[in-house]
């Protein structure tokens, strides 16, 4: 929904602000990391506009913790993104999809929070000017956790207190959410201001959508139940809306993007290739079935709710499907042999 005349002007600042005044116990901190993130959003923005000029795109000669060539702006947002929460005093430590390791910043328990991010979502298509996008959780530390460690971050994705992400495409927007009762709002960037202004408010994904997501060249590596969900979704049915439109950016944040504020299905499942799946559960998985999840949506790997899944690895894979209920349903339905 765009948001009525009353709201004109609302930045993400003070949007995050208002929120925290219903709330009595709330002492600013989270506010104030949560606008932090904001502001790493705007120097990253401002890195991908300048993208072909800037002399950042193309190769790093690294490779990543997860086998993955390092990309110029992946590096540079990673930095950033560091560089930004270890200041103020409230993020404890953060854990990165290009970082092997946790990064700690402080044991001081003023630090009450801790961040995970993907900094750069959708490195293949930097180079040929496709959206791409950073995707957070932020999670609470232990009230008793005295040095903060690895632990502080396995964490089921319920326990988030906040999710988002940034997409870089048309235009750059931010999508954040502190939970189910407060909702999923979207803001765009306007540069002319330099602030995040509330452009989506309280966005609700479609109880059924009309396109799926998925990377089809892997449909020899899929099993039987996908294989079948899909053929399902290509059959003429009228009546049932079918056959589903296909679309697939191969940018993860692009086509979740996509799928909450229209409808459908986003599915990068688990398969022969990846037999856990692609997709990283802490980085990528959880945020985003935060936030489905928060706009009436859903998230399962297939036989699981994703956000039950509690983490034994950082760098832990999952399969992912992604979107509206109902469709979300029918794939379990097929991947769990109901049909
Ligand atoms: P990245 O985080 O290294 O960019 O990789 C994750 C990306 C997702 O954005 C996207 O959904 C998926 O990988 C695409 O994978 P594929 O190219 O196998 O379709
Ligand atoms: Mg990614």
């Amino acid at each position: 929904m765009i948001s009525d005349g009353v709201r004109t002007g609302m930045t993400l600042e003070t949007f995050i602000m208002e929120g925290m005044l219903g709330s009595p116990a709330a002492t600013g901190v989270f506010t104030s990391l949560l606008n932090q993130i904001g502001y790493a959003a705007k120097l990253v923005t401002s890195k991908v506009r300048r993208a072909g000029l800037a002399n950042v795109l193309g190769a790093t000669e690294q490779v990543n913790v997860q086998g993955e060539r390092v990309m110029k702006l992946d590096e540079e947002a990673n930095d950033t993104l560091l560089g930004t929460l270890r200041r103020r005093g409230h993020c404890a430590a953060v854990a990165s999809e290009e970082l092997e390791h946790i990064e700690h910043f402080t044991d001081d328990a003023r630090a009450r929070y801790v961040v995970l991010f993907d900094p750069l979502d959708g490195s293949s298509n930097i180079d040929v000017n496709i959206s791409i996008g950073t995707i957070f959780g932020v999670l609470r530390r232990d009230e008793d956790s005295l040095q903060v460690g690895e632990k502080d971050f396995l964490k089921p994705g319920k326990e988030l207190a906040a999710a988002g992400y940034v997409i870089y495409g048309s235009s750059t927007m931010l999508v954040l959410s502190t939970g189910r009762e407060k909702g999923v709002h979207g803001f765009t960037y306007d540069p002319t201001v330099g602030e995040f202004l509330l452009s989506h408010e309280n966005i609700r994904i479609p109880e059924k959508g009309s396109t799926y997501s998925i990377n089809e060249g892997n449909f020899g590596r899929w099993t039987d139940g996908v294989k079948r969900w899909n053929a399902h979704l290509k059959a003429e049915d009228k009546a049932d809306g079918r056959p589903y439109g296909m679309r697939y950016v191969g940018t993860l944040v692009a086509d979740a993007h996509r799928t909450l504020l229209r409808g459908g299905v986003f599915a990068y499942p688990a398969d022969t290739k990846s037999p856990e799946g692609k997709l990283r559960l802490l980085y990528e998985a959880n945020p985003f079935a935060f936030l489905f999840e928060a706009a009436g949506g859903s998230a399962t790997d297939g036989q699981r709710r994703i956000l039950d899944v509690v983490p034994t690895k950082l760098h832990q894979r999952t399969g992912l499907v992604l979107g509206s209920k109902r469709d979300v349903e029918l794939f379990e339905e097929f991947a769990q042999g109901k049909r």
